[in-house]
């Protein structure tokens, strides 16, 4: 029996097995090459160019070398931020679509033309979005989640499945903390709630804070 929602769960599961296939291609040139790759996913605005902007800087004023690759649908924006860090990077505009792919993933890389053995960190910042980027793999070796306090305490457990495929959360504009009254202790139970055991960070892009935390674990990995 074929209805239309079996047909379209099989057309997903083709595509998404594709995806994956293609994923684990590109882990496994990550791990050969030594470089550490890292899927920022969350919504809009959540701060994903901020903290990167501040990361990509550190990071080359310590020595390491880290890249960037930045999907928006549209606009170079970005990429134009994160250059000033000194960082390889480039932007990729997905025009319709919602999520990056492991495919435009290689794609780019390839047409970047960067030797991957001479990075050590890949940073992938994801379209925004809560929904769409949870089902795709990109071959990273860690997901990391944004939340700022802006959006309220309850993201994690109404958007389970994105923050349950992390394996750190980032809890952004710490600044901003006290004039959005959010509850933090409330917030990192509702992350834990979803996903067991993840690495939990808090941060402000804009005064810094929180950010040793950050860099010290990305530095130990
Ligand atoms: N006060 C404050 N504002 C911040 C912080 N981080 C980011 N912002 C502001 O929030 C807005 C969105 O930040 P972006 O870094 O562009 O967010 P994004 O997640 O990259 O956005 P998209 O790529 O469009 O999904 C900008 O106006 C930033 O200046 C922060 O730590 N504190
Ligand atoms: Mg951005």
């Amino acid at each position: 029996m074929s209805t239309l929602s079996t047909r379209l769960l099989e057309i997903r599961t083709g595509v998404l097995s594709k995806n994956d296939q293609l994923a684990a291609r590109l882990r496994e040139r990550f791990q050969a090459a030594g470089v550490l790759a890292l899927n920022l996913v969350s919504s809009p605005g959540s701060g994903k160019t901020a903290l990167l902007e501040r990361t990509l800087a550190e990071l080359v004023r310590a020595g390491r070398r880290p890249a960037a690759l930045v999907g928006d649908l549209a606009t170079d924006n970005d990429a134009r931020r994160l250059e000033r860090s000194g960082a390889l990077v480039r932007q990729i505009e997905t025009r319709d679509m919602c999520h990056l792919e492991a495919e435009m993933i290689a794609a780019h890389l390839d047409a970047a033309g960067w030797n991957l053995a001479e990075l050590d960190y890949l940073f992938i910042e994801n379209v925004g979005n809560l929904v769409c980027p949870s089902g795709y793999d990109l071959g990273e070796q860690a997901r990391v989640v944004l939340l700022s306090v802006t959006e309220g305490e309850d993201k994690p457990v109404k958007y389970p499945v994105l923050f349950n495929s992390a394996d750190v959360a980032i809890i952004t504009k710490l600044d901003l903390a006290e004039a959005c009254g959010i509850d933090l202790a409330l917030t990192r139970r509702n992350i834990e709630e979803v996903r067991p055991g993840i690495t939990i960070f808090e941060t402000s892009a804009r005064t810094g804070a929180g950010m040793d935390a950050w860099l010290a674990w990305l530095m130990a990995r």
